[in-house]
């Protein structure tokens, strides 16, 4: 079986399927698809994603797009304690990956960009405040759920845990959760699993420390 390939480079949303692909051990390969070479825009990559973003992923022929349906394809596929142990549980997936995509996503991109990302100079406190105005109910919703129960869908952590922790990789590196102890519980939880330390190393080295 040819490895699953694995197109954009881990300073991207490419570093969620890198996380997922070592959640369950699956044998994979970077293909270092990004800006620095435009080969992001080019027209062999618009082949298989013709949104022109990463990641994309190819797996024995068959051609996937949106990090996070990934991550439900190659955990539907590869099964193992993180997949959904029934319709519940994966319905639950679903939930908690769309809302994470459709709701948490944009406002909290946006407020780690204008909060700590960006160059300091290029930041807009304005921005970053509305933006946390609109991510905060979000995260009270995740403390609430996890007050109530240890993971998103399930009794153990699963494809919903690893869907909405993806969200959180890149953001909660500058995000204090003490206001939410519940999900400052989970947090630590999520990141202290091996696999995700793995694929954070791997993106912090890739983005040069
Ligand atoms: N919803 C898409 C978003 C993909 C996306 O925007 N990826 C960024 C990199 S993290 C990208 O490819 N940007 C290219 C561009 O902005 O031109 C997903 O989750 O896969």
């Amino acid at each position: 079986m040819a490895k699953l390939k694995i197109y954009g480079v881990p300073i991207s949303r490419a570093i969620r399927t890198v996380w997922t692909a070592l959640e369950l051990g699956i044998d994979y390969e970077i293909v270092p698809i990004g800006w620095d070479d435009n080969s992001i825009y080019s027209d062999a990559y618009r082949r298989i994603n013709p949104n022109a973003r990463v990641p994309a992923i190819e797996d024995d022929g068959f051609v996937l797009w949106e990090s996070l349906a990934i991550t439900l394809y190659l955990v539907r596929k590869h099964g193992g304690d993180i997949a959904a142990r029934d319709l519940p549980e994966e319905a639950l997936a679903w939930q908690w990956t769309l809302w994470a995509a459709t709701q948490l996503e944009t406002p909290l991109i946006r407020w780690a960009m204008h909060g700590f990302i960006l160059e300091a100079g290029e930041r807009d406190a304005e921005v970053a405040a509305t933006a946390m105005a609109q991510v905060r109910p979000l995260l009270a919703v995740l403390d609430e759920t996890l007050g109530q129960r240890e993971f998103l869908a399930a009794d153990r952590f699963t494809v919903a845990d690893l869907n909405v922790g993806a969200v959180l990789l890149r953001p909660r590196h500058g995000l204090d959760l003490a206001p939410w102890p519940n999900l400052r519980r989970w947090d630590r939880a999520v990141f202290a699993r091996p696999a995700a330390q793995r694929a954070w190393a791997i993106r912090v080295a890739a983005a040069g420390g």
